[in-house]
C-alpha cells in the first residue's frame, strides 16, 4: 500500500490522520506544508479542496479527517476504527462528527488569534517539520501567512471570545463522552483520534492548559497524543478567560 499524507505541521486533524494510519499499521510518507501555501500545493496535487489533511493512497485522493477515516477502514479493516455493533458505531460516529464540526474550529481560532500577536511560538509548532526552508527563516517571514490564516479561520476578537466562551461546554461534552464509554475505552476508535488531537492542541496553550489538564479530557489527550508539538505562552486577555473559570465574561 503506498500512501502520502499532506499536512500542516501541528494541525490537529492532520495529527488525527497520522494516528489513524499508525493504528492501522499503514506506512506513509508525509509532505509538510506551510498554511496558505498549502492551498495551492493541494490543488496542484489534484485535490478538490484546500485544507489538510489530504491523503493519496493507492492512487485515490481523499481529503478531510472523517472521509480519510472511512477510506482507511475500507482499505484495511483491522484493527478497526469503528465498533461493529450498530448502536456503538452510531455513538462513535456522532462523537467523531462533534469533534470535527464543533470542537476543532474554536481551538483553531484561539491558536491563530495568539499567533497573530506573537509569532515566536510558531517555531515550537513546526518542530521536526520539513517545510523546504529553515524554520528560523519561516518564522521570520511568517507575518503575512499568519495574518491570512487568521482571516481564513475568522480568528478575530469576536470569534475568539466566542470560542473561549464555548470551551467549557465543549470540554464537558468530551468528559461526558468519556464517562459514557464512547471514547477513552480500551480500544481507541476514530472519535478518540478525532477528539484527542483538538484537546492536545488546546493543552499547548498555557492560557488553556490549567482548565483542561486535570479533567478526563486532558487525560485522554495525554494518552492518545502525548507528544503534541508546540507551546504558546500566556497571550489571551485575562478578561476573555473568565468564562473558563466559571465567571461571566467582562469587557
Ligand atoms: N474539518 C476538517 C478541517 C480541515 C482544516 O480546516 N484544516 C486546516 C488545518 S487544521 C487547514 O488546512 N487550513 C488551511 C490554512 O490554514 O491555510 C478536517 O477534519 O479535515
Amino acid at each position: 500500500m503506498s500512501a502520502r499524507l499532506f499536512v500542516i505541521p501541528a494541525s490537529h486533524p492532520s495529527i488525527t490522520v497520522e494516528l489513524m494510519l499508525d493504528h492501522k499499521g499503514i506506512p506513509y510518507k508525509r509532505t509538510d506544508l506551510l498554511p496558505v501555501i498549502s492551498k495551492g500545493v493541494l490543488r496542484a496535487a489534484g485535490f478538490p479542496g484546500v485544507t489538510v489533511p489530504a491523503l493519496k493512497i493507492d492512487g485515490a485522493k481523499v481529503q478531510g479527517s472523517r472521509p480519510i477515516a472511512r477510506e482507511l477502514e475500507r482499505l484495511r479493516p483491522e484493527p478497526p476504527l469503528f465498533p461493529a455493533a450498530p448502536a456503538a458505531r452510531a455513538a462513535v460516529e456522532e462523537a467523531e462528527r462533534f469533534g470535527d464540526e464543533e470542537l476543532q474550529h474554536p481551538i483553531r481560532q484561539i491558536l491563530w488569534w495568539g499567533m497573530k500577536r506573537d509569532k515566536a511560538p510558531l517555531r515550537s509548532y513546526s518542530e521536526g517539520a520539513k517545510i523546504g526552508m529553515p524554520i528560523g527563516l519561516a518564522v521570520k517571514t511568517a507575518a503575512p501567512i499568519v495574518a491570512l490564516s487568521a482571516r481564513f479561520n475568522e480568528a478575530d476578537d469576536d470569534h475568539t471570545r466566542r470560542a473561549l466562551a464555548e470551551l467549557p461546554a465543549l470540554l464537558q461534552r468530551v468528559d461526558d463522552l468519556i464517562a459514557a464509554g464512547t471514547i477513552g475505552g480500551a480500544q481507541l476508535n476514530a472519535a478518540d483520534f478525532q477528539i484527542a488531537t483538538s484537546i492536545g492542541l488546546a493543552l499547548t496553550l498555557d492560557d488553556l492548559r490549567p482548565v483542561i489538564e486535570n479533567r478526563p479530557a486532558g487525560a485522554l489527550a495525554r494518552r492518545v497524543v502525548p507528544n503534541y508539538p508546540g507551546k504558546m505562552p500566556p497571550i489571551l486577555p485575562p478578561a476573555w478567560l473568565q468564562p473558563l473559570r466559571g465567571e461571566p465574561a467582562s469587557a
